[in-house]
């Protein structure tokens, strides 16, 4: 069965690879992504400068999913620059994930690997856990100005990480854009942002962070960004490539994102869960379910969505 596909032109390996999120933000852990089953190596987003990010607890497993408010701690963008080389060898895809304060730092950060060996930036707009910064996706008028500067530089393709949609217009309006800046990507979905967790025996939210609101992942969130994934894919068809996350922890999952029209699915929360272990074992599920369906290969069921 052959699994192999591709992003902006680039090929993976194979369908499944790590979220930008956990487990990515030292080299240690990204050297386990390079020996993993992962087919790619995806970064933890990153800022000019190091951050220790928000106070704990920030991460709690919930019986579905996570709540999670980590407030970008990562080890500043020189040093993800620094890692791209010494990474190379595993022979997969190399993926930087930039998530900016300003506009100006989306900039410089995406000037920077743009000369440096990654292979794709993958622009975080939908960021919700930093206090006093709203998501820059659910602003048109600020994510044009990221836009206009990020697409201007370089050969490596650019992509977006957006936050979910729940309206048809937003989608459109966000498709406009990519057109517009000749986007190449898009990673459907970041987490739903700033839902809520209470612990009734404590009478406390159960994170600490911006009183408690964090982002929500897992299976909860799965109809969303099948939903997200879908209506991009409608939108856009085959001038962008779609990475689809959000609540993929099955072989079954993974078929419905690639139904819907995802050319690669990242995992995130089941990988904090489970480990490295998770991608060799999500493909083979995959791979059981088409070879059982009599599709030939990954490209073959991409989008096949049939209706009632
Ligand atoms: O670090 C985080 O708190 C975080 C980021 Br950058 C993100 O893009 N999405 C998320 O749920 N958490």
């Amino acid at each position: 069965m052959n699994t192999k596909t591709t992003i902006a032109g680039l090929e993976f390996p194979s369908y499944i690879c790590n979220a930008s999120g956990p487990n990515d933000a030292t080299l240690d852990e990204l050297h386990v992504l390079g020996s993993s089953g992962s087919s790619a190596i995806v970064m933890k987003s990153c800022t000019i400068e190091p951050r220790s990010g928000n106070a704990e607890p920030r991460y709690a497993r919930l019986p579905y999913g996570a709540i999670q408010s980590m407030g970008l701690p990562n080890l500043g963008y020189r040093a993800y620059g620094e890692f791209a080389p010494l990474l190379q060898s595993y022979g997969k895809p190399i993926v930087a994930s930039i998530a900016g304060l300003s506009v100006e730092d989306y900039r410089v950060m995406v000037d920077t690997f743009q000369e440096s060996d990654v292979d794709l930036i993958e622009v975080n707009l939908s960021c919700p856990n930093i206090e006093g910064k709203p998501q820059v996706a659910y602003d048109f008028e600020q994510t044009e100005k990221v836009l206009s500067v990020v697409s201007r530089s370089g050969t490596k393709p650019v992509g977006v990480k957006l936050p979910p949609y729940f309206d048809y217009v937003h989608q459109q309006h966000m498709a406009e854009l990519i057109e517009k800046y000749q986007i190449s990507f898009v990673t459907c979905i970041n987490s739903v942002g700033n839902v809520l967790v209470i612990d009734p025996e404590k009478e406390t939210p159960i994170l600490k962070p911006k009183k408690g609101f964090g982002g929500l992942s897992g299976s909860y969130i799965k109809p969303i960004a099948l939903a997200n994934v879908r209506a991009f894919y409608n939108l856009l068809g085959d001038k962008i490539s779609i990475f689809g996350v959000g609540g993929i922890q099955s072989g079954v999952d993974a078929f419905e994102f690639l139904l819907a029209g995802a050319d690669v699915v990242q995992v995130g929360t089941i990988f904090e869960k489970e480990g490295p272990a998770c991608f060799g074992r999500i493909e083979k599920e995959l791979v059981d379910i088409l070879i059982a369906k009599g599709y030939h290969s990954v490209a073959d069921a991409k989008g096949r969505l049939k209706f009632l």
